[in-house]
């Protein structure tokens, strides 16, 4: 199956905190897929920042901008949509998979981790609903403990321990609520171990849902619909 001409790629998102190690693992995942399995696969991540907007969204994260929190949180999401149509191109037309660093869980999570927007996690969702879904969410779990331990945050704005713990716990509370939707399924893997163990884990669980896309001819589904 994994050999069969695929109608087109699967989608994968790596989430998880500040430190867990995804763009690591997206590159070594990248590579698992096209040079161990020749595989056409292709690496994406956001912010994009290469962008009109994510050139917005770089210099509100390193501090050269002020912006207000809904308005921010509304550049990640056009950031996305205007990325979009080279994701689905990506996926439909070029039957690449897409390894994809970051997506709209981190941008829920971390808006609705800010005092401003904790009781509005439903607003933060709507912003992002109808975008290409993945076919799998793979959570990079990392404790604070064990995040700090990887060297003392960095210089961007989101780079604090209280802020961090909250965005755990909404990461938590957005994998409840797609589990119980049984919409896009979520792994959870221990980023605590080490760089080639959590590689291995990866490429299990992705070798399993591209199986899945090829197999079940699986349509592309949209976003929290
Ligand atoms: N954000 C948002 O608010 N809204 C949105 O919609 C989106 C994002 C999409 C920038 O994101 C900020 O934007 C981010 C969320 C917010 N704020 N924070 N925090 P970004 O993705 O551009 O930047 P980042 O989250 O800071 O990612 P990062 O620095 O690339 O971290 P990482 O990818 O998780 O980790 P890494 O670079 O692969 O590894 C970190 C270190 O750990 C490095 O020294 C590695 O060598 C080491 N490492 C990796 N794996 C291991 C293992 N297994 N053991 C030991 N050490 C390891």
């Amino acid at each position: 199956p994994l050999s069969a001409s695929p109608h087109r790629g699967a989608f994968i998102v790596l989430e998880g905190v500040d430190r867990c190690g995804k763009t690591t693992q997206v590159g070594l995942l990248l590579k698992h897929l096209v040079v161990q399995l020749g595989m056409a696969a292709v690496a994406m991540r956001f912010p994009d920042r290469t962008t009109l907007v994510g050139n917005l969204i770089n210099q509100y994260l390193q501090s050269k901008s002020e912006l207000d929190d809904r308005a921010i949180h509304l550049l990640f999401s056009a950031n996305r949509w205007e990325v979009a149509p080279t994701l689905k191109s990506n996926l439909l037309e070029g039957k690449q998979h897409v390894v994809c660093d970051r997506y709209a869980y981190s941008g829920v999570a971390f808006s609705s981790a800010k005092e401003s927007l904790q009781n509005d996690l439903e607003w933060c969702k709507s912003c992002d609903v109808g975008l290409p879904a993945p076919d799998a969410v793979i959570f990079l779990d990392l404790t604070q403990e064990q995040a700090e331990q990887r060297g003392g945050y960095g210089e961007e704005r989101y780079e604090k321990k209280e802020l961090q713990q909250r965005v755990r716990e909404r990461f938590s509370q957005l994998q409840a609520t797609d589990t119980e939707n049984g919409q896009v399924p979520w792994y959870v893997v221990n980023a605590a171990q080490s760089i080639e163990e959590v590689q291995q884990e990866i490429s299990a669980i992705v070798e399993q849902t591209i199986e899945k896309v090829i197999l079940e001819e699986k349509p592309l589904g949209l976003l929290w619909l």
